[in-house]
């Protein structure tokens, strides 16, 4: 047989550049896994429907948390078991989209189970692919809520015992119970006719979606030979004889004839309703706050500020994000929480564009602000072609050895401490950036004081801070 492809889904990539490795062409997949089939139904579906360039398919721990190798359209890895709140979220803020959470039976019945529960009952207009392998594939064939009684597994290595794990638990049966779901149906991935009816399924729960009318559920039994210790065949044989037995196929739901529509109100809010919301006092406008625009260069900064837990780069970040809001700009901010804040390094990521922000992460930054060494070391490595790197020269006893990018070297924590308080090190430097760069006003950044120093009394030392650093720059 030759290993010619003959069609392949146009909701495919024709190569998989995201996979490592020299095999572009292949799934990372095992022979007989169902995922290989389900993927190929849910982009032919989505081809046939013409909706690559509004589908968001997440995919969760398990086995197929790398489907965004595959699938040429809107991608998206969530934490395990949490893509049900994805979907909700990115299905409320983009009611144009369609949203597929497609999840293993580990993540959506085990740590997951609450989260589909939640989702399935408010009804959210997304469709949800639940492939039943009847173990964790992934981590090598752990028990999962869904194996069967008597199922070796490395975790039940005399099978599963009912009063030790409790019986298999029953999804599709359990969510129909509720008001909400308009479609749920089991499939079976064996033969020729159960994947024709998983194709039909699939179809009809996207389809469901797209007509806006509420939440849908196909759940897929799908072979796993390698956590079954079986060939292709017998594992598909196995889900004949054993799997579908217990977990009986069929129509659980199907509320789709009756189902009016409904299609969320669009509820726009102007920039002061906002404001007030939050409770931040009203921002100047555009106008008065944005200044020339900076230099081809220092435009749509991806910035990174790292140091010391302590140092205050996250209010260094969410001063020049506030900034910017307030200057017109599109932006992100995205701390790292991490066992850094103990001591360690900690870092913030920043956007601040002209257009809208598809993602908040900056892995490789415009602009590194390092406040210690660790940090410089760390990311230095990363900084585009170009960019521009500030470190503080008081705690940093290297200078960056990129040769391709700007720096400016600022005894930051000195400057500070002359003013009498180390802590306005961080401002110091942000003063430094919006000298150098021009991105934002003195005026634009120190407007947002307020909301983040909660002493009020140290802000005009704050405001001072500011300013000795875009003096160190201009002088
Ligand atoms: C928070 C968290 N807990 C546990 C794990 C380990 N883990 C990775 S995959 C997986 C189970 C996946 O099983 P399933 O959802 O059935 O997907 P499959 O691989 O079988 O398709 C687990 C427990 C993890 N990655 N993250
Ligand atoms: S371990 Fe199982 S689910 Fe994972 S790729 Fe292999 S066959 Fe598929
Ligand atoms: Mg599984």
């Amino acid at each position: 047989m030759s290993g010619k492809i003959l069609k392949k889904a146009d909701a495919f990539y024709d190569v998989y550049e995201r996979k490592p490795g020299a095999d572009k062409l292949t799934t990372h997949y095992c022979p007989g896994c169902g995922h290989g089939t389900l993927h190929k139904i849910i982009a032919e579906a989505i081809d046939d429907f013409g909706i690559k360039d509004r589908t968001i398919i997440i995919s969760p721990v398990g086995c197929s948390v790398f489907a965004y190798y595959y699938f040429d359209c809107g991608n998206v890895q969530s934490a395990h078991g949490r893509a049900p709140a994805v979907a909700t979220g990115l299905k409320r803020a983009n009611p144009e989209s369609i949203v597929i959470s497609y999840q293993g039976d580990g993540d959506i019945a085990a740590i997951g189970g609450n989260n589909i529960l939640q989702a399935a009952n408010r009804g959210e207009n997304i469709t949800v692919i639940f492939v039943n392998n009847a173990i964790y594939g992934m981590t090598g064939g752990q028990m999962a809520p869904t194996t069967l009684l008597g199922q070796k597994t490395m975790t039940t290595p005399r099978g599963r015992n009912p009063h030790n794990e409790g019986y298999p638990l029953r999804l599709s049966e359990l969510l129909s119970t509720l008001e909400s779901p308009v479609y749920i149906e089991r499939v079976a991935l064996t033969d020729a006719k159960n994947v024709l009816k998983a194709r039909k399924a699939v179809r009809k729960a996207i389809k469901c979606q797209i007509e806006n009318k509420g939440f849908s559920m196909v759940e897929a039994l799908s072979p796993c030979p390698s956590g079954w210790r079986a060939t292709p065949v017998e594992a598909r044989k196995w889900i004949e004889e054993k799997m579908m037995p217990y977990f009986k196929l069929g129509v659980y739901k199907d509320n789709t004839k009756g189902k009016e529509p409904y299609i969320p109100p669009k509820e726009e809010f102007t920039t002061s309703e906002i404001e007030k919301i939050i409770g931040i006092a009203a921002t100047k406008g555009k106008e008065e706050v944005r200044i020339e625009p900076p230099a081809a260069r220092y435009r749509n900064p991806a910035i990174k500020i790292a140091g010391f837990g302590g140092q205050g780069v996250l209010l260094l970040g969410e001063a020049l994000a506030e900034g910017g809001m307030r200057a017109g700009y599109h932006v992100t901010w995205l701390p790292s929480y991490g066992p850094e804040m103990r001591g360690g390094t900690a870092n913030c990521q920043v956007i601040i564009s002209d257009d809208p922000i598809g993602s908040p992460l900056v892995s490789a930054p415009d602009v590194l602000i390092a406040m210690n060494r660790p940090s410089l070391d760390r990311f230095e490595p990363d900084v585009k072609k170009g960019g521009l790197i500030i470190f503080n020269s008081s705690l940093i006893d290297r200078r960056p050895q990129r040769a391709d990018v700007e720096v400016i070297a600022i005894p930051a924590t000195e400057i500070a401490d002359n003013l009498g308080n180390t802590r306005v090190a961080n401002m110091v430097v942000l003063g430094s950036y919006i000298a150098k760069t021009g991105i934002l006003t003195k005026e634009a950044v120190i407007s947002t004081f307020p909301i983040f120093i909660k002493r009020r009394d140290l802000i005009p030392l704050n405001e001072e801070a500011v300013q000795k650093g875009i003096d160190w720059v201009e002088g």
